[in-house]
This record gives C-alpha cells, sequence and structure tokens, in this order.
C-alpha cells in the first residue's frame, strides 16, 4: 500500500466512525409507501454565481468551524436582524449582532458548554418580553447510544446575558427543538426531535410548573433517527401542528395534528423505498401562495447505509403540497447533491416563493471541486424550478437561513460551514449572501 493510499485507508478509518452519526443500524423495514426516489434527467443549472455577494463575517480559530446552525433572530428585539449559531466542537453558542444596516458586531459568546449543540431558536419562554433561546444538545455529535441528549433554555435577562437551564437531560440526543402553546394554555411549550441512536423519539415537554422551566416530556412518536420538527398551523384551524422528519433508513415524514389540548393524530405522509436516500432537512413555507404552509424536505445526506459516502443521483428537493385537512402530495424540486438546509424565499422578490438550499460533502473523494455549496430553485410562478448556481466556495455548508442584512431591505441568506475532513481549504464560518 503506498503512503498515499495508506493515508486514505487511515482517513476512511477515521471517517467511518465520523459517518455513523447518521448511518442506521440494521432497523427492520417498515412498510413504505412506493414513491420515485431517483429523479428524471435535469438540464443543466444556470450559472448565477455573480448575483449574491458573500461576505465573510465569523472569526476564525485554529480549528476547521464546525458551525452546526445558522438562524436568523432579531435577538436584542432593537428591528434588526441578527445572527444566532451552534459551534458544535467548541461547545458554544455564538451571536453576530447586526449594529447598523449592513453592520455587524464582532463575533460574541453567549453560551458556553453546551454540550454538542446541534440546534438554536428563540422564543419567549417565560412571557417577560426578551427573547430566551432553546439549544439542542447531542453531547457527543458523532455516533453514540447513551442517552446523552440535553435540552437547554437560555434565560435572557433583557440585556443579552444569559442562563442556562438544563429543561431535559439523559435522554436520546436532541437535535431540533422549537417552542409554540401546543396545549392551549397560554405557555409556550416544546416539540422536540430527538434523533438519538438506536432509541430515539419524536416528544413534546409540555411547560408545567409549578417551576418556570419544569416541563413534562409526552412522546409522540418512538422512531430513532429524527432530524426536525417544524411547527405550523398545517390544517387551518389556528393551532400549531408538527411535522417531523426521520433519517437513518426510515427516510419518512410524519404529520402530528393537535386538537389544540395537546393531543396529537399522528400520520406518517410520505416515506422513501430506498434506504439510502439521505434525509437532511425540513422547513415549512407556502411554495404555492395559496394560503397553506408547505413543507420543503432535503435528501442530501450522504453518509449510508451504503459503506462509501457521498453525493447520489438522487439528492436532491422536494416540497409537500398542503392539500388541507392534513393532506399532503409530494413534488420533486430537482436535483442537488449534498443537499441541506432548504429554505423558502422569494430571493427574486418576483412574487413567487423559490428554494434555496446548502450542500455538502459532494465532492468526498477531492475529485470534484467545481461542486455546488448554494443552489437556488426558482420557482415559475406555476411551481416549476430552475436551478441557479449561487455559489461553489466555500465548500460544505450543511447549515442556511434567511434574513435581512443590508439597508436594501432584500432578503439574504446565512450560511455555516462544517469541516470533517481533509483538506481543510475553501472553508467558511458564519457568511451572508446578498444582492
Ligand atoms: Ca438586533
Ligand atoms: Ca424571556
Ligand atoms: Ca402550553
Ligand atoms: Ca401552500
Amino acid at each position: 500500500m503506498s503512503n498515499r493510499s495508506l493515508s486514505r485507508h487511515a482517513l476512511r478509518l477515521a471517517m467511518a466512525s465520523v459517518v455513523l452519526l447518521w448511518a442506521g443500524c440494521g432497523k427492520p423495514t417498515p412498510a413504505r409507501a412506493l414513491t420515485k426516489t431517483v429523479p428524471a434527467a435535469d438540464s443543466a443549472p444556470v450559472e448565477a454565481t455573480g448575483l449574491l455577494t458573500g461576505r465573510e463575517l465569523g472569526t476564525f480559530t485554529e480549528l476547521p468551524p464546525w458551525i452546526a446552525h445558522v438562524r436568523t433572530i432579531d435577538l436584542d428585539q432593537d428591528g434588526l436582524d441578527d445572527i444566532v449559531f451552534c459551534e458544535a466542537q467548541d461547545n458554544e453558542i455564538r451571536w453576530i449582532r447586526q449594529t447598523a444596516p449592513g453592520n455587524f458586531a464582532p463575533e460574541a459568546l453567549l453560551a458556553a458548554d453546551m454540550s454538542g449543540p446541534v440546534h438554536v431558536e428563540s422564543a419567549d419562554m417565560d412571557g417577560d418580553g426578551d427573547l430566551d433561546l432553546l439549544v439542542s444538545s447531542m453531547t457527543i455529535v458523532f455516533p453514540h447510544n447513551d442517552r446523552i441528549g440535553i435540552a437547554f433554555i437560555l434565560e435572557n435577562d433583557g440585556q443579552q446575558n444569559f442562563t442556562p437551564h438544563r429543561i431535559l437531560e439523559k435522554t436520546s440526543r436532541i437535535v431540533d427543538m422549537r417552542a409554540a402553546d401546543l396545549n392551549g394554555d397560554g405557555r409556550l411549550d416544546l416539540a422536540l426531535a430527538q434523533f438519538g441512536y438506536d432509541q430515539g423519539e419524536i416528544s413534546w415537554l409540555e411547560h408545567v410548573g409549578p417551576g418556570q422551566w419544569d416541563f413534562e416530556r409526552h412522546v409522540l412518536l418512538d422512531l430513532s433517527g429524527a432530524i426536525n420538527v417544524v411547527i405550523d398551523d398545517f390544517d387551518g384551524d389556528r393551532t400549531p401542528d408538527i411535522a417531523a422528519l426521520m433519517s437513518q433508513q426510515w427516510e419518512e415524514v410524519y404529520y402530528f395534528a393537535n386538537d389544540g389540548r395537546g393531543n396529537f393524530r399522528t400520520r406518517r405522509i410520505w416515506g422513501s423505498t430506498n434506504e439510502d436516500y439521505g434525509s437532511s432537512g425540513l422547513s415549512s413555507a407556502d411554495i404555492n401562495r395559496d394560503g397553506r404552509p408547505d413543507l420543503i424536505y432535503s435528501n442530501g445526506d450522504g453518509f449510508g447505509p451504503s459503506a462509501t459516502p457521498g453525493p447520489r443521483p438522487w439528492h436532491g428537493l422536494q416540497w409537500f403540497e398542503n392539500m388541507g385537512g392534513g393532506a399532503f402530495r409530494y413534488h420533486r424540486i430537482g436535483p442537488l447533491s449534498g443537499a441541506y438546509g432548504p429554505a423558502g424565499v422569494d430571493l427574486d422578490q418576483d412574487g413567487h416563493m423559490d428554494v434555496v438550499s446548502a450542500a455538502a460533502y459532494a465532492d468526498w473523494n477531492s475529485q470534484n471541486r467545481e461542486v455546488v455549496s448554494i443552489m437556488w430553485f426558482r420557482n415559475d410562478g406555476n411551481q416549476n424550478f430552475t436551478r441557479h448556481v449561487l455559489t461553489r466556495e466555500p465548500k460544505d455548508l450543511i447549515t442556511l437561513d434567511v434574513g435581512t442584512f443590508d439597508r436594501s431591505g432584500k432578503p439574504a441568506l446565512v450560511t455555516g460551514g462544517f469541516y470533517i475532513y481533509p483538506p481543510f481549504d475553501k472553508m467558511g464560518r458564519v457568511m451572508i449572501w446578498h444582492r
């Protein structure tokens, strides 16, 4: 074995443990809806790399960035979008404050010792008028079967100083947590995606008291591999419902219809027959502008169950059209190798909801440095989407959000980079992309 192939072999061994984060582990095969998982041939994407200007806002350290999640949050409620993000390796939640339109303060630390944070959201959990932060922590980001997940609420003192509260721990690893009043008692509750490993759940935490941070956990679905929970009023009855994405060979999307009192009707709305489909992200947006929130779904995770990681021909984006009454219809949007972090945004402001997605690890063997890392799927108004390449560099962007980051008021993107294998070049930390 040559030195070169030896080092590659060593890398593969090292990565074998890494990739198991996403890999399944021989589950019984559930009943699956028959669905087309290999897309029809698509025409080449439009080159639009000059459309957006990328700007790095993050502060690089000696380690490659592990930005697991970025969120646009006006944390200090001064009318300007800020960026809050998770550094999973440093176990930190950090903040880049927009001080004036297009001007940003340096990165600031909001909370340390967050134990492998991979998702952050905001909500005023204690009802005192300021935004608190919800942090989902895996403790160990790479494969682990122990019940080591932690749900943190970071309590804001009103001046953006945060006190962490562990509201749930010794539980399967948590990867997403969102707030809504799920039982209609006026207090914000939480929906959780608990990836776990052999065991995982979709659950919700009822905000019960008597203490400010007391919650009672209810399991909605006992299945490993949860990635996202998305809360929206999907059936239009003015109560918050939950949609959830399950990866790890289940490759399914679930819908939990809420009666408004915290009783949920569970329904699987979609499942792939392909265990290597690579589910990677779920978000909501009204794609066809009919007043009903639809779901946007990416599949781009190339880490299993196949032994060889990397891009797959079926990776890409799709949306579930909300037909009303809890019914959803599947539509393919288009291909994208390594798709992660899908979001709805009318990027060109023509009145039609577009879809933008980040992409990562589509160049697993470092043999095609021209892979795309942000793709825009432009909607013609009839939900026909044309792919536009927004950038190829930096590589390996796994998280994306939308915000307003300059004086123009136009929608802009924010992305985070996550670098787990060499070469450690073409990296980005936290970047904004504006017109
Ligand atoms: Ca602000
Ligand atoms: Ca608060
Ligand atoms: Ca409640
Ligand atoms: Ca709709």
